[in-house]
């Protein structure tokens, strides 16, 4: 049997509160069996209530796009989250660590989109909607108790979105393959990836993506951002240090944890 509204409600509202009060909940399938699509729709509901308070869409993050991250947290499928102006930090800015429960870092591609897309493209097709790429770092922070999720657990918790600082926007380069990806904290090299690592060619993940926005009723919009989902693992944020990412050939993009 699938649940009622109420219940998506329910749920939304439990994993919207989580985050706001930087406190752990259980795993929702723990209790309450749910698809991927009833997942979707209480990731939608959950960030309508930010919406409702102020906060505005800035594009879509994709998540597990290589084998490190599906690895590290055992599940097996590409999945994608909502991103808000509220999750911006600025480069160089400070992550004020009261604000989340358990965050971890890891190192991004991201991508500007050119136009509104209103049907799904090829991988010949991608340097047309896309005007910038930059490098960025995302501060993921699970609502569920010990990072541990199912597949649907972390779509309704907007794939673990919690933040993300995004460097300097650079022209675009085509080929996008064999560029060195690393992850510091405090010139510390805690994690280091091949732009491969992302579905074997980065660009695919704008592929990826508008075909997922548009299968779920959320088209992705010229001056939308775009995540192509992290090369390694993530790490978990410490006090006192700079984190910074590295993508070859982008520069660095940096943060502050005081
Ligand atoms: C889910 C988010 C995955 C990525 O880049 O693969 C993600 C998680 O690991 O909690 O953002
Ligand atoms: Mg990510």
């Amino acid at each position: 049997m699938s649940m009622t509204t109420t219940e998506y409600e329910r749920i939304a509202e439990e994993l919207d509160l989580a985050a706001q009060t930087a406190e752990a909940v259980d795993q929702i399938s723990l209790t309450t069996s749910f698809t991927e699509d009833e997942a979707y729709e209480i990731q939608r509901l959950s960030i309508q209530r930010r919406i409702d308070r102020g906060e505005t869409l800035i594009g879509l993050k994709l998540g597990f796009t290589s084998f490190a991250k599906m690895e590290q947290m055992g599940v097996h499928d590409m999945i994608w989250g909502r991103l808000t102006d509220a999750m911006l930090l600025e480069g160089g800015g400070e992550l004020e660590l009261s604000k989340f429960i358990h965050p971890r870092a890891e190192p991004e591609i991201c991508f500007r989109m050119a136009q509104d897309v209103d049907r799904e493209i090829t991988r010949d097709e991608v340097l047309d909607y896309v005007d910038a790429m930059a490098p960025a770092i995302e501060v993921i922070d699970s609502r569920y108790q010990n990072f541990k999720f199912s597949l649907e657990d972390v779509i309704a918790d907007n794939c673990s979105s919690s933040a993300l600082v995004v460097g300097d926007w650079m022209q675009l380069r085509e080929d996008l393959t064999n560029l060195n990806i690393t992850l510091s904290f405090n010139d510390e090299v805690k994690e280091q990836g091949s732009s491969n690592d992302i579905l074997g060619d980065p660009w695919l993940s704008v592929v990826h993506a508008i075909r997922l926005s548009l299968k779920y009723n959320q088209p992705l919009r010229k001056g939308d951002i775009l995540m192509a989902g992290a090369a390694t693992s993530a790490v978990f944020i410490q006090p006192g240090t700079t984190i910074k990412a590295e993508v070859e050939g982008m520069g660095p993009v940096q943060f502050n944890v005081a």
